[in-house]
């Protein structure tokens, strides 16, 4: 235990008192003051790349091994960030993983607090039941599952489906704030035709990051097509030829808020034989590359990636992205939560980083 230098009294009293200060289950704040009023944010998750060459086999593997039924609920692997302590979080608010449907499978119908979202990775024929509506899902595609939804999802066809889980659930676990509730039945009843909530109208896409007022209410619609974030996205590049980068954020139609109140999605485009600029943003990040191959450099280190391949970008790092070949990415992030709480930063680096590591699969944090 640290002692203070200029502290009066003798070194026997001093002993006896951190000995009854800790006793009394008090924790002196002078000992620890530094290491919890840090000068800038020092997550415990620290950069990390799952690729898709590890993940799917074990993904497919899993398919054959192991059933999903009432309890298991799932099959997903979580993205479990080496910084954590064996949490099974991406970053210090995020859940990350990968989740998988073989033919004519289904995950049982339960909601909980956590709100989720889906970013479709590879396959088709599976649809997500949100409150009685179907979403079909096709790869670039992205679900929400709003907190407290019921959802389920059903693969009534002969493809086997891998698609990205994103969730707020270490943010609402951080705020003892996790209801969860399973259906009474194992699949709820679909109502009228699917993707009714395709009918929504109102701007799907926004210059990201969105900065207005946070909307307490998830976006009505539930399901936004790859075909019109990727018109969207080249409607942008167009625009603006000479850009490195261009981006945006998923909104809901009716606020032009994040999609949901804890989540904000993004895609990201690179173009190819560019980098962007690097820089450091409060809050964590998990990108899932959808197409294109390239590297990005956080804090130092190299990692390099390609479709399907998952990273994470936590709060405060420093990052800068490069496409070999144009690179789409899609993104979530907790922004929306920093921002409403006035707490948002960001910060510009005035220059390129040095590459002083390059990450491989398989070495310890
Ligand atoms: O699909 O409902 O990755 O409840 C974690 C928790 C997926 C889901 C996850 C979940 C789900
Ligand atoms: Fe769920």
């Amino acid at each position: 235990m640290t002692t203070d230098a200029t502290a009066t009294g003798t070194d026997r009293e001093l002993d006896t008192f951190y000995r009854d200060v800790d006793a009394a289950g008090l924790t002196p704040l002078w000992t620890i003051t530094e290491e919890l009023l840090t000068p800038v944010p020092r997550p415990k998750a620290v950069p990390w790349l799952w690729p898709a060459r590890t993940y799917r086999p074990l993904a497919e593997r899993a398919i054959g091994l192991i059933p999903i039924e009432r309890g298991g609920e799932r099959r997903v692997l979580s993205l479990r960030n080496p910084g954590l302590g064996g949490r099974p979080y991406a970053a210090g608010t995020l859940w990350g993983a990968v989740q998988c449907l073989g033919p004519h499978e289904t995950a049982p119908a339960h909601r909980h607090t956590p709100g989720a979202i889906r970013f479709v990775i590879e396959g088709d024929g599976v649809f997500t039941t949100v409150n009685g509506d179907a979403c079909d899902m096709h790869p670039g595609d992205l679900v929400l599952t709003p907190g407290w939804a019921w959802h389920d999802h059903s693969n009534p066809s002969d493809g086997t489906m891998f698609w990205f889980d994103g969730l707020d659930l270490p943010m609402i676990e951080a705020l003892d704030g996790v209801f969860f509730e399973p259906h009474p039945d194992l699949n709820q009843p679909v109502e009228g035709p699917h993707n009714r909530s395709e009918a929504v109208t109102g701007p799907r896409f926004a210059d990201a990051p969105v900065t207005g007022e946070l909307d307490p209410e998830p976006s009505p619609l539930l399901v936004y097509r790859w075909a019109d974030t990727a018109a969207e996205l080249d409607r942008r590049a167009e625009a603006r030829p000479d850009d490195s980068e261009v981006e945006l954020e998923y909104v809901n139609p009716r606020s032009g808020a994040s999609v949901l109140p804890t989540l904000a999605c993004g895609m990201h485009r690179v173009i190819a034989g560019r980098s962007t600029a690097p820089l450091r943003r409060a809050g964590n990040q998990v990108r899932v590359v959808h197409r294109g191959h390239g590297h990005s450099v956080i804090d130092g280190r190299r990692f390099d990636w390609g479709p399907g391949d998952m990273f994470v970008v936590p709060s405060w790092a420093a990052a800068e992205h490069h496409a070999a070949e144009t690179a789409d990415m899609f993104t979530i992030s907790d922004s929306p939560v920093l921002r409403a709480l006035g707490i948002y930063r960001e910060q510009r680096l005035p220059a390129p980083q040095q590459v002083t590591s390059v990450f491989r699969t398989g070495e310890d944090a």
